[in-house]
């Protein structure tokens, strides 16, 4: 059973955060990141049938090896020399060089997540699920393409983030790359440190000519496409809420509620898919603010707290207008009302 001063305090929330209009200019930004959550299906079609020319036993593609990074920061790229740990991954598929360069990355405070998944015989496929967030927006990911000399692979800095909206769906076909660290020139080659090192470059005639090697689908599976900040709750006092990232002079609302959970619903021109719960017949009773983002996709309201909220712990969510049959959600909240 719910205690009686529990409900007295939702009560009194409901009439103040409903009745309360006070929407305040100019919007400050909520620099919160969001964050998405994808899934990257390797697919590869690197076979005799689709590539017979001296085709080798065996075929395979090493561990999926990479991370989600700023879009300035290149873990390998066309026509540059390629790092130590890409010429180990190219060469011999270890992604312990490379693993090591991306750690280093984060700590320097380029890279935020590594990325590391299984390979795949081939014909084959193998997925990865990852996180990422739209202050590192790219990804790096690699494979070596084996036996091979230095062949590899990959997507160089692919941005998921774009135009502040994540991508839904992104495929990636994958041309084969030389890592320039290997001199060897059939699949089977032994051994041939390259000396000078080349520059890395697309692998355009023998063995493969031109024929795709297979694809990487990077599918979104959940996102924030909202950012909410929401400053400290004090009993009696009044607090900011702050949503960024919305589309300039679109409807934005802020509801509340005592408890996760899910409520979805698809009213026309509100497709929401809210981590909250709201009571079915007055959902509208959990309105915190209703209002228009600025020219910026910003959106700031300022509402007093219930001196009657105090200890009552409140989740916080808003949602977008007009962005249907898609929902426009930010993260969720949770605040302790002090
Ligand atoms: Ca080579
Ligand atoms: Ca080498």
């Amino acid at each position: 059973m719910k205690n009686p001063s529990h409900l007295l305090s939702v009560a009194a929330l409901t009439a103040v955060f409903s009745t309360t209009w006070n929407a305040v200019a100019p919007a400050q930004s909520c620099d919160r990141a969001l964050e998405a959550t994808y899934k990257v299906t390797f697919v590869a079609d690197w076979s005799q049938q689709t590539h017979p020319t001296d085709f080798p036993n065996n075929p395979h593609f090493s561990g999926l090896i990479g991370g989600t990074h700023l879009p300035n920061f290149s873990l390998w790229e066309v026509g540059a020399l390629a790092s130590n740990g890409m010429e180990s991954m190219a060469e011999s598929g270890s992604k312990l060089a490379l693993t090591q360069e991306v750690n280093n990355a984060i700590g320097a405070g380029d890279a935020e997540f590594l990325l590391s998944g299984s390979g795949t015989g081939s014909p084959g496929s193998t997925s990865l699920t990852f996180d990422v967030t739209s202050d590192f927006p790219a990804v790096s990911l690699v494979s070596m393409i084996a036996p091979s000399p230095d062949w590899f692979v990959g997507v160089d800095g692919l941005e998921l983030f774009q135009n502040d909206r994540w991508l839904e769906e992104v495929v990636v076909t994958l041309m084969p790359f030389d890592a320039g660290t290997d001199d060897g020139t059939t699949y089977t080659s032994s051994n041939a440190d390259s000396n000078p090192p080349q520059l890395i470059y697309e692998i355009t005639g023998y063995p493969f000519f031109g024929v795709p090697i297979g694809t990487f689908t990077f599918t979104k599976i959940t996102a924030d496409d909202l950012a909410l900040c929401v400053d400290q709750l004090v009993a009696g006092q009044n607090a900011t809420l702050t949503v960024s990232h919305g589309t300039p002079q679109e409807t934005i609302a802020i509801l509340w509620s005592t408890s996760l959970g899910s409520t979805t619903a698809n009213s026309g021109t509100w497709c929401v898919d809210f981590g909250i719960v709201f009571p079915p017949a007055n959902p509208y009773s959990r309105l915190v603010s209703f209002g228009d983002c600025d020219a910026n996709g910003d959106y700031q309201v300022t509402r007093p707290v219930p001196a009657s909220a105090a200890g009552v712990t409140l989740y916080l969510q808003a949602a977008e207008e007009n962005t249907c049959p898609d929902t426009r959600m930010s993260n969720i909240v949770t605040r302790v009302v002090l």
